[in-house]
């Protein structure tokens, strides 16, 4: 396999425990081999006989390289747009009452199911190129606004077809516990029991990578959200939860005892289900663009989080209704201005933390072994990435070794 040579840059590794922050390695070397990272140290480190194997050599010209971004939680595969309940929101109406009145996420369920595959593909294709462009080469796409076997079908259909159609990794999340369609209007637990074997077809058919639930007083109980991961568990799928985001449901502490990958947005999230968290090991996933968009002003515990060293991920969140919003670099600045974040939380947020939300342990770090996914950055200093607001300073971004 062909060995290539990645000169004149600066690497921010993300190791956990580098003695460095960020990892920070000035005049760094990194030799790729196929897919995967083979060597990575200071450039003064790297054996001639390596080097000499090298049949490309790419001078980076001074670029700051990081790990490739990872957005690890969107809905990313939906129809039409919320623009009206926005301006809706504007005059007063809050987020709840717009869903109560029948408009939030079902009407983007109405959209979707109206919307061909092809259409979600196209619009589907915008939000994911944006995305790309600032160095996001994994993403995850959960379903949720089709609610019936066949609109969810479709719609992660679209995601897999992304996934072949761009060179990034996408990672599919079942999230047909989003909302209770309008055929089952007041038979929430009906609508969990159609959940069951639609889950495990889509399983079968190769669409699902893990499952998620909103579990909210506008969503999902904790008992019903416990139904979905029993279902989860015999299909052997991982589990994710929507928890506390708009009350404290005890979400938290029933995904910890399901050992969860993560549990995300949080506002509400209480002490006890911190250390469940922690103990768990599951990943919190905090979402400033909601935050933002939703005007909360309940803020996620991060000094509770910091204190049980539960780790972080920051995401997008992409979805129509609570952050439309196409930018994970944003996403660094606000976690750091609206949550304070450090940059260094942040950087880690959208790499190491968030390959550890999706379950996966090849990538999120740059070092010998891992996927050579990895972006090249016109900045000084890895903090230069959350400091700027709306900026893409991304020079290059490389998938599975190659530059794309
Ligand atoms: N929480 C969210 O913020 C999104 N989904 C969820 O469970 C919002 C979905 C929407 O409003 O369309
Ligand atoms: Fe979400």
């Amino acid at each position: 396999m062909s060995l290539s040579l990645w000169t004149h840059c600066d690497a921010a590794t993300l190791q956990e425990g580098a003695a460095q922050p960020y990892g920070l390695m000035p005049d760094a070397a990194l030799v790729t081999e196929g897919e995967m990272i083979r060597w990575l140290g200071p450039r003064k480190h790297l054996p001639d006989a390596l080097k000499a194997q090298c049949s490309t050599e790419h001078d980076c010209q001074g670029a700051l390289i990081t790990p490739g971004l990872i957005d690890c939680h969107t809905h990313l595969v939906y129809g039409g747009d919320r623009a009206a309940e926005f301006e809706q929101r504007l005059q007063g109406v809050s987020y709840e009452d717009i869903a109560r009145r029948g408009g939030g996420i079902a009407s983007t369920v109405r959209a979707t199911r109206e919307a061909s595959a092809s259409e979600l593909e196209r619009s589907g294709g915008i939000r994911l190129r944006a995305l790309m462009a600032e160095g996001v080469t994994t993403i995850e796409i959960k379903s949720g606004y089709g609610l019936a076997l066949e609109h969810e079908r479709k719609c992660l259909q679209v995601a897999r077809n992304l996934a072949r159609s761009h060179a990034i990794d996408v990672r599919t999340t079942f999230l047909g516990a989003h909302a209770v369609p309008s055929e089952f209007a007041g038979q929430s637990d009906a609508y969990v029991d159609s959940l069951l074997p639609m889950m495990h077809t889509l399983h079968a058919e190769g669409l699902v990578d893990a499952v998620d639930v909103f579990c909210e007083r506008i969503g999902f109980s904790v008992a019903q959200t416990a139904r979905v991961f029993d279902a989860a568990r015999v299909l052997g799928l991982p589990v994710k939860l929507h928890a506390e985001q708009l009350s404290d449901s005890g979400g938290a502490q029933l995904a910890a005892d399901y050992g969860a990958l993560s549990c995300d947005h949080l506002e509400w999230l209480s002490s006890e289900g911190a250390v469940a968290m922690a103990q768990a090991g599951t990943v919190a996933v905090l979402l400033p663009g909601a935050f933002y968009f939703l005007r909360e002003t309940q803020l996620p515990p991060i000094d509770l989080l910091r204190q049980h060293k539960v780790p972080m991920a920051l995401s997008t969140d992409c979805n129509p209704g609570s952050s439309p919003c196409t930018s994970l670099l944003l996403m660094l600045n606000m976690a750091c201005t609206l949550f304070r974040f450090t940059p260094k939380e942040a950087l880690a947020g959208v790499t190491r933390h968030a390959a550890q939300a999706l379950g996966l342990a090849d990538r999120g770090v740059l070092a010998p072994g891992m996927r050579a996914d990895f972006a090249l950055w016109d900045v000084q200093h890895p903090a230069a990435l959350a400091y700027a607001i709306g900026a893409n300073p991304l020079r290059a971004s490389v998938y599975k070794g190659q530059l794309r």
